[in-house]
């Protein structure tokens, strides 16, 4: 059915036909941008056929529905992306063709709907596709930020955060749904009324404000399988009717609150990541998605269930960090205060229908809402969730009688606050890390005693990526390769990529492997130019570390092990140096200031290396401005070296390492996150490891921590880079410009913990493996073979494996086939 609207010359009329309803133009007067619009339109109207038919076929087989609850879906752009799992790309790329269209640059005008930061929201993304690809039936659920995460500019070395206006020129994926719009009430107070026919208290808020939470769709498409799911994302509307009614009786205060409330909620995503900022309106937020998504779903199940208690047979609520958390308070309201059941028969459905995964073990990013705050802003909640805590107290007493230890460190209530990982781990039936080894540190350090108190409830979900966006997509080159050897099956099974390992010694599978990295490399070099005016070499090195700014990723250590080759070239100018260009792009969130300073060294290094004609080019650094999912598709694809360099115990997965793995290019990294399994499949000899391991940073963080100054006092080579920090080197002469950053490192003048990220602990090892890195790859077939390996061995972090395990192990859904 498909093909028919993809019949080129249909296309084309139809993309004709959409510029003139549109624009009231012709094709050839249409802007690019304009033409976006009428293509996507044109692919728009296929996929809602399609959605049509998944609707049709879920309300006949009515399977069981996952709700992905997150704060952040980091989607990327939808055009590209849908064409291929139409299997459209190449037919409406040649339609485009003879249009006079590149579809390439028609894609380029799509901006990213960025709403997300970083890998949590990304992971929710993969999983939207792997979902629908294997036809389950999923709602992912958001907020409709109207600015997502900022756009990076970079001024004088600096970051400048400019808005991302998404939505300024009209989205054209999404749908407006109206008509499944929710209330949403916050503050006030709660009246308690007794109905003696019933012999029960009732719980009613008074009072409050509220707010229209109003759905907007996005659809989700499966690949070849005809599957659309919905991602519904929620805006915020003030409701007229109430605020009129508040305008008669004179409280125009009140009506204008509730017109801001409903302004604010919605109006930006929060730039942190892995990091706990409290702030009321973020509480808000929660709350706002989550009631909205709640009742909603509720309302879904009652339409064709009549028994509640049938809930988790035929729903799963998957709580994407502790940010959605709500979720479990908002069900108990529900169930008890709307649906009149008993607190123990809604716990029991509460706690059977939700699963709750975590993703860091970073203490900074632990959600504790003050109880003052909590209990203002959502006061009906808060007591159902002080019900919850009294329960889980007596239940954590009758373990451990006597024990007041375990209440003050178990507690969901405590110290004035409410802490959201420890309701979400009661309130569910699931609780998954994201890596072995992340899962592991979880269950013998940061959550203890709750796995000695439900060991069931623990497991692991090691992440996974889509190979649809990341490779078949992000690099046609080399997926065309892939299948040209082994056919097209590792497009919905990337177990199958180990059908190439046979090609690892074959000199012309190795020269074809490599002269496609160096395609991709001078397309990447090409981008270089253009935004950043550097010229780089595509013959040389690629190493490339692309992530958030956070201090435990260090990028510091790269760049100081960058200004350590430097200074070594420098002395030894003769020495054997095969070129490199050091590739970085990071988003600091907006109020991180080592992060920022981190930005500002990077650029200033490369400002100083870049123009040292002295050294003849062996040396680039780049830093790519705005790194977003569009321009690291491209980035992957590029890569020769991929940096996962986190300080052991701290990078609970990472996904970017797969990325970069399933483009074929080896790791440099520390034994960290999902790292491990990533050597574990490719072989210790087709990577580089170095450092501490989690269990020696562990060792010393429980025993005082370590003492980097006798790293800087016995390593000239240390001492040297550390004082270039402080003597303007870098910073033509200024001494301060990086003396918070040599103060970290050192800390001679302050009685903190210096060197929390072990940097100097693990720069010779990092040094030396990046010695053995340039050995590999002056050894032309050695390194051809490690990296066609790297792609052979990616099979497993597909993120479809990873939602089948979801699937088999937590939320046990019915699979789908549409047009049976
Ligand atoms: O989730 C990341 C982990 O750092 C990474 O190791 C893992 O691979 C990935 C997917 O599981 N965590 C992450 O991206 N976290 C956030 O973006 C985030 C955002 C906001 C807040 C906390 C964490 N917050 O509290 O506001």
């Amino acid at each position: 059915m498909l093909d028919n609207h993809f019949k080129k010359e249909e296309f084309k009329k139809s993309v004709k036909e959409n510029v003139k309803m549109l624009y009231r133009k012709t094709i050839e007067e249409a802007t690019q941008e304009q033409v976006f619009q009428a293509v996507s339109l044109a692919v728009k109207d296929v996929i809602i056929d399609n959605w049509l038919l998944t609707q049709k076929q879920y309300e006949k087989d009515d399977p069981k529905i996952v709700y992905y609850l997150s704060m952040e879906f980091l989607m990327g752009r939808a055009l590209g992306n849908n064409l291929i799992n139409l299997c459209a790309y190449d037919e409406v790329k040649e339609a485009l063709d003879e249009l006079g269209f590149d579809l390439n640059v028609i894609e380029d005008q799509e901006p990213d709907p960025a709403l997300g930061n970083g890998g949590l929201g990304r992971l929710a993304a993969c999983f939207l596709d792997s979902l629908t690809t294997l036809g389950y039936c999923a709602y992912g659920c958001g907020i409709r930020y109207h600015y997502g995460l900022f756009k990076q500019k970079i001024e004088d070395g600096y970051q400048v955060e400019v808005p991302d206006n998404w939505l300024k020129n009209g989205y054209p994926f999404e749908l407006r749904r109206p008509e499944y719009a929710k209330e949403v009430k916050f503050g006030g107070y709660v009246k308690v009324e007794y109905d003696p026919a019933t012999g029960r208290n009732h719980f009613i808020q008074e009072g409050y404000q509220s707010v229209l939470a109003v759905p907007y769709d996005m659809p989700i498409v499966g690949y070849n399988n005809n599957v659309v799911n919905t991602l519904r994302i929620w805006d915020a509307e003030a409701i007229n009717d109430f605020r009129l009614d508040l305008f008669d009786k004179g409280e125009y205060h009140k009506a204008v609150e509730q017109e801001n409330l409903a302004k604010n909620i919605v109006e930006v995503l929060y730039p942190n990541d892995n990091h706990y900022a409290g702030k009321e309106l973020r509480l808000k937020q929660q709350y706002f998605f989550i009631s909205a998504s709640i009742q909603e779903a509720i309302e879904k199940f009652k339409k064709t269930h009549s028994d509640l208690h049938d809930l988790p047979k035929k729903v799963a609520f998957q709580l994407n960090d502790t940010h959605p958390t709500m979720t479990v308070a908002e069900l108990m309201r529900i169930l008890v205060d709307e649906e009149n059941l008993e607190w123990e028969d809604a716990w029991n459905i509460t706690t059977q229908t939700c699963a709750y995964t975590n993703h860091t073990i970073m203490s900074e990013a632990l959600e504790k809402w003050p109880i003052e705050l909590f209990s203002r802003l959502l006061p009906r909640i808060y007591q159902i969730i002080e019900e919850i805590n009294r329960r889980f107290l007596l239940e954590i007493q009758q373990k451990y009688p006597g024990n007041q230890e375990k209440i003050r460190k178990m507690a969901i209530i405590y110290d004035g606050q409410v802490k959201m990982a420890h309701l979400a781990i009661a309130g569910g039936h699931s609780v998954n890390g994201v890596a072995r080894l992340h899962t592991e540190i979880l269950k013998k350090q940061e959550l203890k005693d709750f796995y000695e108190m439900y060991p069931d409830k623990f497991n692991n979900k090691t992440n996974g990526i889509t190979q649809r966006r990341f490779l078949l997509h992000g690099n046609p080159l080399l997926a065309s390769w892939v299948t040209e050897h082994i056919g097209a099956g590792w497009i919905t099974d990337l177990s199958q990529l180990s059908k190439l390992k046979v090609y690892a010694d074959d000199k012309k599978a190795q020269q074809e492997f490599m002269n496609i990295k160096y395609q991709n490399k001078v397309r990447l070099a090409k981008y270089i130019l253009e935004h950043n005016g550097i010229e780089v070499n595509p013959n040389s090195i690629f190493d490339v570390q692309v992530k958030r700014l956070h201090e435990y990723k260090r990028q510091l250590m790269n760049i100081l092990h960058v200004m350590y080759l430097y200074n070594k070239i420098k002395e030894h100018p003769e020495m054997p140096f095969y070129p490199r260009t050091f590739i970085f792009g990071a988003k600091a969130a907006a109020g991180y200031r080592r992060a920022k300073q981190t930005i500002k060294l990077i650029n200033a290094v490369a400002d100083v290396i870049n123009n040292d004609k002295s050294i003849n080019g062996k040396i680039k650094v780049v830093f790519i401005e705005n790194y977003r999912v569009s321009n690291a598709e491209m980035i992957f694809a590029a890569a020769d070296v991929s940096e996962q360099i986190s300080t052991a115990s701290k990078e609970a997965s990472g996904t970017g390492n797969m990325k970069f793995m399933l483009n074929g290019a080896p790791t440099i990294g520390t034994m960290d996150g999902a790292n491990v399994e990533i050597v574990e499949e490719v072989g210790a000899e087709n990577a580089f490891i170095f450092g501490l391991s989690s269990d020696e940073v562990i060792n010393y963080e429980n025993n005082g921590g370590y003492d980097p100054m006798q790293y800087f006092n016995n390593d000239p080579d240390i001492r040297n880079v550390l004082m270039q920090l402080i003597n303007g080197t870098y910073s033509n002469g200024d001494f301060n410009m990086f003396r918070e950053i040599y103060d970290s490192l050192l800390n001679t003048n302050s009685s903190d913990k210096a060197d929390t990220y072990f940097i100097l602990a693990d720069f010779k090892s990092y040094a030396a493996a990046q010695e053995k890195v340039e050995e590999a790859y002056r050894d032309e077939e050695r390194w051809a073979k490690m990296a066609l390996l790297n792609t052979a061995c990616a099979g497993k972090f597909t993120s479809d494996r990873t939602i089948q395990q979801y699937v088999d192990e937590i939320w046990h859904l019915d699979k789908v086939v549409i047009g049976k």
